[in-house]
């Protein structure tokens, strides 16, 4: 390309090019650059054309061509409105507290960019389909407290099975939404992974995410330790960014029997996150298991007694979370979640559009447009029709999960996980004994990172019909999943009470447990060696971003990078092409990272030829383009 660029310049084609005429011309580069770029996206456009997406592989193909959603109509061109995110710079953290305690109304979150398809689509959503409708949620919405975007599983799901860089998602959506607060769900020590990670690792991930664009941090740990929760509690308020520290609810308020986690656990909880510098408070009830008195019981009780603000998270499994979330506003709670309507539900969070229906002429009504809501919503239910392979099984709100006490998020992938070991038709086998594993462990709290080891090791009894009395059994030697293993070592921390030592002597085997914090036991991170090691092995700068990726996720960032060298930036494709390809003479247009825009259609394709390579056939801004390539197994 960049030899057809020099003989077909005007300058060589006039032959008065002087030796400096490359030195000289930059465009020669530029477009042999953007012409490379055309190439890598053909290649992988030819690729699903011919192969198949990988990532549908075994699933159920919707029926295409799939319609276009319709985004509402928005006057682009004006401003965006200011917002909450205005407010928060002009405050600050501490005075923008004050502020929210000060609104009679209640506040929104809309969850539909992150925990909505996190625990609906086993968090497939891809960044282009959020970036279309994000300068209209800034025009249309700009009262919503928050939008939380980013964080939680998307940080891996986008690199590992979107091969997106999940830095660019948030520039994006920063760019197109100036006013409103972005939030991200951080899981304290495990940062946006399953495991502890060395103080200097956690601290230097918080940075790049608050200079990114992140605005309020919702931390959490996964077995509630405060401890566990400081280095990124300290390293958030250091950003400048709003701290909204976490208290995972599990269990139930009121059950004597079990009592661990009663009002004076959470009111004890929630004391120390605020002298340890939370902003807000958030009762974080992933599985949604928080009835309506529970929630109102615990609004009061923490307000009552840390007067700081409150914002209540719940998830609409039971299919009851609705009257949760009213109970917990007409009890004083500032801010709640929920998704907009085509996104809420079952696994997910309640109905926004719903509950600002409900709180209509309500003293506490929150003011957003309904209207908006709703045409924001109608985007949404077309958005969610391309992701239908991803979708789970569950059509019903099921009491069981008051028994299961299982997360949103897990719920589906667990149930996913089951079926690819054929375990499916044990489902409900498998739900009790992830309670009975709970039990063993010592009745904990089950979030990331911790509700998946509890899921391993249900599916692992199920999977070898073991029962509680076999797993406890001191004669009867079991080979522990790994992730059981490191649960009872304390590399995830340590519940209050600590595990139950006879499994842990156990599980351990003679190994003994971890004394103090894990992350302060890991050694720090020389970052600067770091990045010289990555940008050797893969040839190309290590931005800081890149570098945060690497450390959260080695493997899969390396595989991302080199995805990204041979196909380039597949973001920017339109989901229907991207998962199903595209159909015969469907035009797509694609915006490269240059800003300019790609025109592409399929005209067609060969079958594989005696080296099994299939010839498709592309018109790329009009001209024709032939790719080859090789037909997988
Ligand atoms: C996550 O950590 O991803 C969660 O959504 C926990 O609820
Ligand atoms: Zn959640």
């Amino acid at each position: 390309a960049f030899l057809e660029n020099v003989i077909t310049h005007p300058q060589f084609v006039s032959g008065t090019c002087t030796t400096r005429f490359i030195d000289q011309s930059p465009e020669l580069l530029k477009v042999a650059q953007r012409r490379d770029r055309a190439t890598k996206l053909l290649r992988f456009l030819g690729e699903v054309s011919v192969n198949g997406h990988p990532e549908m592989k075994g699933r159920t193909l919707p029926a295409l061509p799939l319609p276009t959603p319709v985004k509402p109509a928005c006057d682009l061109i004006q401003p965006a409105p200011p917002g909450t995110r205005d407010l928060l710079r002009e405050l600050g953290p501490e005075t923008f507290a004050q502020w929210i305690k000060a609104q009679q109304r209640v506040l929104l979150t809309d969850t539909t960019m992150r925990d909505a398809h996190q625990s609906l689509l086993a968090t497939r959503m891809r960044t282009h389909d959020m970036v279309a409708i994000a300068p209209h949620y800034a025009r249309l919405l700009p009262d919503l407290f928050s939008v939380e975007c980013w964080g939680g599983a998307t940080f891996d799901v986008a690199m590992r099975f979107l091969n997106e860089d999940p830095w660019q998602r948030l520039a994006q959506l920063r760019t197109a939404m100036p006013n409103v607060l972005l939030q991200m769900l951080l899981r304290a020590s495990n940062a946006v992974g399953y495991t502890n990670y060395p103080d200097n690792v956690v601290r230097f991930f918080v940075a790049q995410a608050a200079q990114a664009g992140i605005d309020v941090f919702r931390v959490f740990d996964s077995l509630n330790s405060v401890e566990n929760m400081r280095v990124a509690i300290d390293a958030v308020k250091e950003s400048g960014a709003l701290c909204e520290a976490a208290i995972c609810y599990t269990g139930d308020l009121w059950d004597t029997r079990r009592d661990k986690y009663n009002l004076a656990y959470y009111v004890k909880m929630g004391q120390a996150l605020q002298r340890a510098g939370a902003h807000v408070l958030a009762i974080k009830d992933m599985a949604g298991v928080c009835r309506p008195r529970a929630a109102a019981a615990l609004v009061r009780a923490l307000k009552d007694e840390t007067g700081l603000p409150i914002h209540f998270h719940t998830h609409d499994t039971s299919g009851m979370s609705g009257a949760s979330v009213l109970a917990a506003i007409d009890a004083g709670c500032d801010i709640v979640d929920g998704a907009l309507d085509a996104m809420s539900g079952l696994t997910s969070q309640p109905s926004l559009g719903s509950l600002a229906a409900a709180l209509e002429g309500h003293p506490r009504d929150p003011g957003v447009r309904q209207e908006a809501l709703r045409d924001l919503s109608h985007y949404w239910e077309g958005v969610r029709r391309y992701y239908s392979p991803f979708e789970s099984d569950i059509r019903c709100g099921t009491s069981d999960v008051y028994r299961h006490e299982m997360p949103g998020g897990q719920y589906t992938n667990l149930r996913e996980q089951a079926r690819s070991l054929g375990l499916e038709a044990r489902w409900p086998e498998i739900a009790e004994t992830y309670a009975q594993v709970n039990l063993l462990f010592g009745d904990i709290v089950k979030v990331t990172p911790t509700s998946k080891v509890v899921g391993d090791m249900a599916l692992f009894m199920v999977a070898n019909d073991l029962t509680p009395a076999d797993v406890t059994d001191p004669n009867k030697e079991l080979a522990f999943p790994e992730s059981v293993v490191s649960l009872f070592k304390g590399e995830l921390g340590f519940p209050a009470d600590g595990f139950p030592e006879a499994l842990q002597r156990k599980v351990l085997k003679g190994q003994p447990p971890l004394t103090g914090r894990a992350g302060a036991q890991l050694p720090p991170v020389d970052l600067e060696a770091e990045r010289g090691k990555l940008t050797r092995q893969l040839g190309h700068a290590i931005s800081d971003q890149d570098l945060a990726s690497s450390l959260m996720y080695p493997k899969v960032y390396q595989a991302f990078s080199k995805h990204r060298s041979h196909y380039g930036d597949v973001s920017g494709i339109p989901t229907p092409a991207f998962f199903y390809g595209q159909q015969e003479r469907e035009e797509i247009a694609v915006t490269i990272d240059t800003g300019k825009t790609l025109h592409v259609k399929v005209e067609g394709s060969t079958p594989p030829d005696a080296e099994g390579q299939c010839r498709v056939f592309f018109e790329l801004n009009g001209q024709p383009r032939l790719i080859r390539i090789p037909m997988a197994g």
